[in-house]
């Protein structure tokens, strides 16, 4: 049993776990209307839930390739409503998709149970934020900004760049008071990476968990998957599955996906293949 504490909630590790993405910006509801809106992200964690997830996790911020930055204050107006309200109504890990020391702290105090940060605490005072919360951190890399991330990416060494860019942030980490314990590291799918490496990248997924921590997989209808399909995005539940199911058996543990009910259901089953010995 490998035991994480995600706040008062604890997880264990040697079994996969599926994180459901809940966007909290204004184009994910349509819609419209503060309160419409929240109504809807309480439904569509409700569904998640009941279909398994085992973290939900809120981003008020959209790091899609060519993204504007938003601002902290909207930021928190998105993302503060929906923590409050599902840490109220719902018995699950939240985690909280943000790079934004006051989001961090606010959402610590109102029950969050994880930071997913994307630009690995390099914020100023985001480690500071990070390590006053005292909750585990997912550390992933990312090449450039969301801005430009995607303007020809190029590595020396991927494997190696990016192994030694989290193991940086990781020692950033620990100075702060973040115990190795509570890291969790991404290889950041489509974060400044072409197709060749990110399949690469999730290849290699076993190299990031021998170095001793739990890895967390976010490939989830990206355009990798697209890429290779040549689909749209609502066409890219199967090859997220392909990919997700590859780096399984490489050793991820956490996998944030938007469809839970068809990872939750390929999980279990493989994971009672990959456990059964010779009965
Ligand atoms: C990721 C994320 C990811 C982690 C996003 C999208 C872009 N957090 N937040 N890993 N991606 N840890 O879902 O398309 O890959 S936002």
């Amino acid at each position: 049993m490998s035991v994480m504490k995600f706040g008062d909630k604890s997880l264990d590790l040697s079994l996969p776990h599926v994180m459901g993405i809940l966007n909290v910006t204004p184009d994910s509801f349509s819609d419209g209307g503060q309160h419409n809106s929240l109504e809807a992200a309480l439904r569509q964690a409700e569904k998640m839930l009941e279909d398994g997830a085992s973290f939900i996790d809120i981003g008020g911020e959209s790091t899609r390739p060519g993204a504007a930055e938003v601002s902290e204050q909207e930021e928190l107006d998105r993302v503060l409503p929906a923590v409050e309200a599902i840490a109220q109504r719902f018995d699950t890990i939240i985690s909280v998709d943000t790079s934004t020391p006051s989001v961090m702290l606010e959402s610590a105090k109102l029950g969050a149970g994880l930071i997913n940060d994307v630009r690995a605490l390099e914020r100023d005072g985001a480690v500071a934020a990070a390590a006053q919360t005292g909750l585990p951190v997912c550390l992933m890399h990312m090449r450039g900004t969301p801005k430009d991330m995607q303007q020809s990416p190029s590595y020396d060494a991927l494997i190696e760049d990016v192994e030694q860019y989290l193991l940086e942030r990781v020692a950033i980490a620990e100075a702060a008071g973040i115990q190795r314990e509570q890291i969790l590291l991404d290889p950041g799918i489509g974060f400044g990476k072409s197709l060749v490496h990110n399949a690469t990248l999730l290849n290699y997924t076993q190299r990031f968990v021998d170095l001793g921590f739990e890895v967390l997989i976010g490939v989830s209808r990206k355009t990798m998957i697209g890429d290779i399909l040549g689909v749209p995005v609502d066409q890219r539940l199967y090859g997220t599955m392909g990919a997700n199911a590859s780096t399984y058996l490489k050793g991820a543990r956490i996998f944030r996906v938007h469809d839970v009910k068809p990872h939750v259901d390929m999980l279990k089953v493989m994971h009672q293949i990959e456990e059964s010995r010779n009965a």
